[in-house]
C-alpha cells in the first residue's frame, strides 16, 4: 500500500486472517471467520480501506499485501511484546480488571511499557497509510492509547473507538496505576463507543473525576474546544449469514447426525465459549452435573455438550481454568459410574463455521452463562439459527446481550441453585412458550445485525465536528 491511501482505516490487534497451510506444503491466508470483517468488508471496499494488525506470528516482518481485494497492513510484535503487551499488559492486566476482576488483575511496570510501545507502533503505521481527513476506527481493550497517540500525529483525522468488552465501574478502574494514562488515550477519539450504555457512563464519570474535563450527558468537552461523544453500539453477527448457513441440507444433515450420536437424548444442552474464566463455565456445568446428581434430570434423557475452544493457553490463569474444568467434567461423568453413559461430552477444541451451526440447530437448550461479557455473539448466533422458533436459551443477566434479549431464561451464573431451575424450567417449558420467546428473540437478533451496528457507529462519527480537519463533512 503506498503511502496516504486509505480513506478508511481499521485498527485492530489482529488482522483479519489466519496463515493456513495449503494442501502442497505452502502456506496462503485465510479470512478468519468473524462478523466483525464481515460488517467492514463493504465498507474498506468502498473507501478504499487498509486494516492494521499483527498478523499472529511473533518476530515475523512482513510486507502490506493484499488478500480477497482487502489491503492488510501487518505490524511486527517481538516474542518479548506478545508476552508483555498482549498476554501481559492486555490479557493478564485488563481483561480481567474490566471484568469485574473475576480473577485478580496483574500490574507490572514492564508489561505497560510494551502496550505504550506498540500502542504507538499501530499509531505510526495509521499516522502513515491515512489520506487527509481519513476516518479511522480503532477497535478494543489492546489499542486504547492509540487513538490520543494518532491525533498527535494526524489532527485532521475522524477517529473513532469500540471496545468490544464491559468497561468497569470507577471503583474498579481505579486500580489501574495507569488509569489516566488509559483515559487520555481515549480521548484523542471523536468517537468512543461501548456495548452498553453504562458503560459509557463509567467512562464520562471517570474522565469528569479523574482527568477533570467537563461532561454534560454523553459529551465530554475538551479544553482545545473539541469533543468527544461516548455513546452505547450493542454488537451483533450477521445474521441473514448464520440463519441461511442453518437452513443448508448439509447442516441440517449433520444436526441430525449430532443427536444420533449423543443416543438421542430427550434434551441436548449446550454450551459454546473461548475456554475463559469469564464464561461461567464451572458455575454452569456444576449446576447441570448437581441436575443429575440429584435426580432432577436423569442421565438417559440430558446430555450437555460443551464446547470449549482454546484460548490464550500461556498465560497463567487459563492454564488453571483448562485443569480445573478438566477435572469437573471428569468427576460429573465418573458419579454417573454406568458404563456408556455420559451426561457431559466436553470438546477443548475449535470447530468450523457450519459445525457450530449444526451445534445450534441441534441443541433444545443452548446456555451462555458468562460471570460478565460485553456482549456475547454466541447467544445471538443460537437465535439467528432457529429459524424454526425451537430451542430455549439460558442466558446471564451479566451479559450485554440480555439487555435486548429479554425473553431468554436469564439467570444469574453466581446463583447455582436459580440456575438450575432455569435450566429446568427451560427444558419442561411447552413447545408454545418456547416459540413464543424465541419468536420476540429473533425479531431482535434480525433486525439489528452487525451491519446495522457498523452503519450507526460510521455515521456518528462522521456527523462529528472536528476543528481540526480542513474537510470537516467528507
Ligand atoms: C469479545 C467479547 C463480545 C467460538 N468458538 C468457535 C467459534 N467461536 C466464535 C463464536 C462467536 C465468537 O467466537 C465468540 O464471541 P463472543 O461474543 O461469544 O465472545 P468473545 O470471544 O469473548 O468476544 C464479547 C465480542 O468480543 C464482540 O464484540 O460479544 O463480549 O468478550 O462468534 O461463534 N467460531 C468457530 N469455531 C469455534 O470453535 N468457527
Amino acid at each position: 500500500m503506498v503511502t496516504g491511501t486509505a480513506d478508511f482505516v481499521v485498527i485492530a490487534n489482529r488482522l483479519p486472517v489466519d496463515r493456513v497451510t495449503s494442501p502442497d506444503g505452502g502456506t496462503m491466508w485465510r479470512t478468519s471467520p468473524g462478523g466483525l470483517v464481515t460488517a467492514l468488508e463493504p465498507v474498506m471496499r468502498r473507501n478504499g480501506g487498509a486494516w492494521i494488525g499483527w498478523h499472529g506470528a511473533a518476530d515475523e516482518k512482513l510486507k502490506p499485501f493484499v488478500h480477497n481485494g482487502l489491503h492488510l497492513v501487518p505490524v511486527h510484535l517481538s516474542e518479548d511484546e506478545v508476552a508483555e503487551y498482549y498476554e501481559g499488559f492486555s490479557n493478564s492486566t485488563l481483561w480481567p480488571l474490566y471484568h469485574d476482576v473475576v480473577a485478580p488483575p496483574e500490574f507490572h511496570r514492564e508489561w505497560w511499557d510494551a502496550y505504550v510501545r506498540v500502542n504507538r507502533r499501530f499509531a505510526e503505521r495509521a499516522a502513515k497509510i491515512a489520506k487527509p481527513d481519513a476516518v479511522v476506527w480503532v477497535q478494543d481493550y489492546q489499542l486504547q492509547l492509540v487513538p490520543t497517540m494518532l491525533r498527535e500525529l494526524r489532527p485532521d483525522l475522524r477517529i473513532g473507538f469500540f471496545l468490544h468488552i464491559p468497561f468497569p465501574p470507577a471503583e474498579l478502574f481505579q486500580q489501574l496505576p495507569w488509569r489516566r494514562q488509559i483515559l487520555e488515550g481515549l480521548l484523542g477519539a471523536d468517537l468512543v463507543g461501548f456495548q452498553m450504555p453504562g458503560a459509557a457512563q463509567n467512562f464520562v464519570r471517570l474522565v469528569r473525576q479523574r482527568v477533570g474535563h467537563k461532561t454534560h450527558r454523553d459529551m465530554i468537552y475538551l479544553p482545545d474546544g473539541r469533543t468527544v461523544l461516548a455513546q452505547a453500539y450493542p454488537i451483533s453477527i450477521d445474521a441473514a449469514g448464520f440463519e441461511e448457513l442453518a437452513r443448508t441440507p448439509e447442516v441440517i444433515a449433520r444436526a441430525a447426525e449430532i443427536r444420533e450420536s449423543l443416543g438421542n437424548p430427550r434434551t441436548m444442552l449446550l454450551g459454546i465459549d473461548r475456554l475463559d474464566y469469564t464464561k461461567g463455565l464451572r458455575q454452569r456445568l456444576r449446576a447441570f452435573g448437581e441436575l443429575i446428581s440429584d435426580g432432577s434430570l436423569h442421565v438417559d434423557d440430558a446430555v450437555f455438550v460443551q464446547v470449549a475452544t482454546p484460548s490464550r493457553e500461556r498465560v497463567d490463569q487459563y492454564k488453571i481454568l483448562r485443569d480445573d474444568i478438566n477435572r469437573l467434567v471428569g468427576r460429573i461423568n465418573g458419579d454417573v459410574a454406568r458404563i456408556g453413559q455420559q451426561p457431559v461430552t466436553y470438546l477443548h477444541a475449535s470447530y468450523p463455521r457450519a459445525e457450530m451451526a449444526a451445534l445450534y440447530r441441534a441443541a433444545d437448550v443452548m446456555v451462555v452463562t458468562p460471570l460478565r461479557d460485553g456482549m456475547n455473539l454466541v447467544a445471538k448466533e443460537y437465535v439467528a439459527c432457529r429459524y424454526d422458533d425451537r430451542g430455549a436459551l439460558v442466558l446471564s443477566e451479566f451479559a450485554g446481550a440480555a439487555s435486548e434479549l429479554k425473553s431468554a431464561y436469564q439467570v444469574n451464573p453466581h446463583d447455582i441453585n436459580g440456575m438450575k431451575s432455569m435450566m429446568l424450567a427451560a427444558i419442561n417449558a411447552s413447545p408454545r412458550e418456547n416459540a413464543r420467546r424465541m419468536k420476540a428473540m429473533r425479531k431482535q437478533v434480525m433486525e439489528n445485525d452487525i451491519e446495522l451496528w457498523a452503519a450507526n457507529f460510521l455515521r456518528e462519527l462522521t456527523l462529528v465536528r472536528n476543528p481540526h480537519a480542513k474537510n470537516p463533512r467528507p
